[in-house]
């Protein structure tokens, strides 16, 4: 695969972290064979994450980050050491540029624990090995390298620990927190209708908060009948407002233009890795006749919520939207066929109770097969008008 052909979300990330002046930049240049970040003695240096895709041998196509000390103070310094960390979550594999003389700092430690909260595969690069006094010897850990970016000594071994770990990490993907900063402010409308299971919220709802308060964001939670008032009385705009798909005509309305919107299904299929393939698949529905078969699909049986929406709904709007009407067939559960090629689509839930590679294998089979494939997120939102603002957070 070529460069340009692997997008940079399907790319190994790889982080560099450390204090100023520990040579992260440096190791960066080192490690990578350009001259890529700005190095000086002045602490604060780098001041922004700089990121580059490039091919990294023995790595393979990936996206290296720089950046800025994680011990850096005063009020630009703690933007910096905000934007350090937000670097932090869109990495797959971490660097942890250390001065060998000075040894391990509080920010350093900060930092390992971080990486160990976050089960981020990780190396320590002890960088400026040259300084060290001939003779002097350290004991290395053993997640840690002995490197000099100067002399270029240890960065070959340090580049094999990280194609190992990157091979064993794969590509984290983010639900919502690589769109956010700390602080940021979400809304998220969830409305509750008899479809909604009792006492609780949605599993792509609770992964979706989870995921925001990681991000050190904050989320607000209210029903659609709720929503105007509430954005009437913030003292500023949400980052972005995200809404059950079934309510993104009325959430739409009521969200400035200017705010990014989109829906909990949009943003748990961008997760998954199959939202271009279901954006392909929502164009399908304008073409559906009268002849046409359509199977709708869901993972889940001993939910209500889905069985409404997937028995009576859907093909409501279906039939509206088309000016047709297809045949409809419906599956649950395990329940999938192996060559769906009698269909002219397939319109699948969500599938948050199926697993991943259940998932993907119902993807493939339909595609094997030249199926079209959509879920019912990206399908409300196209038969809405609204899948275009849906998808642009992630332009
Ligand atoms: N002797 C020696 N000096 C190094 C080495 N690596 C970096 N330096 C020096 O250390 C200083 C800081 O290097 P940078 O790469 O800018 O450090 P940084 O961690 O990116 O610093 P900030 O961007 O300010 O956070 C520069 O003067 C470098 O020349 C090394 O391996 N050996
Ligand atoms: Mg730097």
């Amino acid at each position: 695969m070529g460069l340009e052909a692997t997008p940079s979300g399907e790319r190994v990330h790889i982080g560099f972290f450390g204090v100023r002046n520990a040579g992260k930049s440096s190791v960066v240049n080192a490690v990578t064979g350009q001259d890529l970040a700005v190095v000086s003695n002045v602490a604060g240096t780098t001041t922004d994450p700089v990121s580059k895709a490039m091919e990294l041998l023995p790595l393979g196509p990936v996206v290296v980050v720089d950046t800025p000390g994680i011990d850096d103070e005063g009020g630009l310094g703690e933007l910096r050491v905000r934007k350090a960390r937000q670097a932090l979550r869109r990495c797959d594999v971490a660097v942890l540029v250390v001065d060998v003389a000075r040894g391990l700092t509080d920010a350093d430690r900060m930092l390992l624990n971080e990486f160990a909260v976050r089960k981020l595969p990780h190396v320590v690069a002890l960088n400026k090995a040259d300084l060290l006094a001939d003779g002097q010897e350290v004991e290395l850990a053993q997640n840690e390298v002995l490197v000099s970016a100067r002399e270029g000594t240890g960065i070959f071994e340090l580049k094999e620990r990280l194609g190992a770990l990157a091979a064993s990490s794969g590509h984290r993907r983010l639900l919502v927190s690589d769109l956010l900063e700390e602080g940021d402010l979400v809304v998220l409308v969830c409305p509750i209708d008899a479809s909604a299971p009792k006492g609780r919220l949605i599993l792509p709802q609770q992964l979706v908060m989870r995921d925001v308060i990681d991000a050190h964001a904050s989320a607000l939670v209210c029903q659609p009948e709720e929503l105007r008032g509430l954005l009437a009385s913030l003292v500023r705009s949400p980052r972005i407002v995200i809404t059950d798909s079934q309510a993104f005509g009325r959430v739409a309305a009521m969200v400035p233009e200017g705010v990014p919107l989109t829906s909990f299904s949009i943003l748990m299929a961008r997760y998954k890795g199959s939202l271009d393939a279901l954006v392909r698949g929502a164009q399908a529905l304008a073409s559906l006749s009268d002849k046409s078969r359509v199977l709708i699909s869901e993972g889940c049986t001993h939910h209500r919520q889905c069985e409404d929406i997937g028995t009576v709904k859907m093909p409501t709007w279906i039939r509206a939207y088309a000016g047709a009407d297809p045949t409809f067939e419906f599956t649950s559960g395990g329940e999938f066929p192996d060559d769906p090629s009698a269909y002219d689509l397939v319109v699948h839930c969500g599938g948050c109770m199926l697993n991943e590679r259940e998932m993907a294998h119902r993807m493939a089979a339909c595609q094997a097969a030249g199926v079209p494939m959509v879920n019912y997120g990206v399908a409300i939102a196209q038969m809405h008008g609204i899948l275009a603002r849906s998808l642009e957070p992630f332009a």
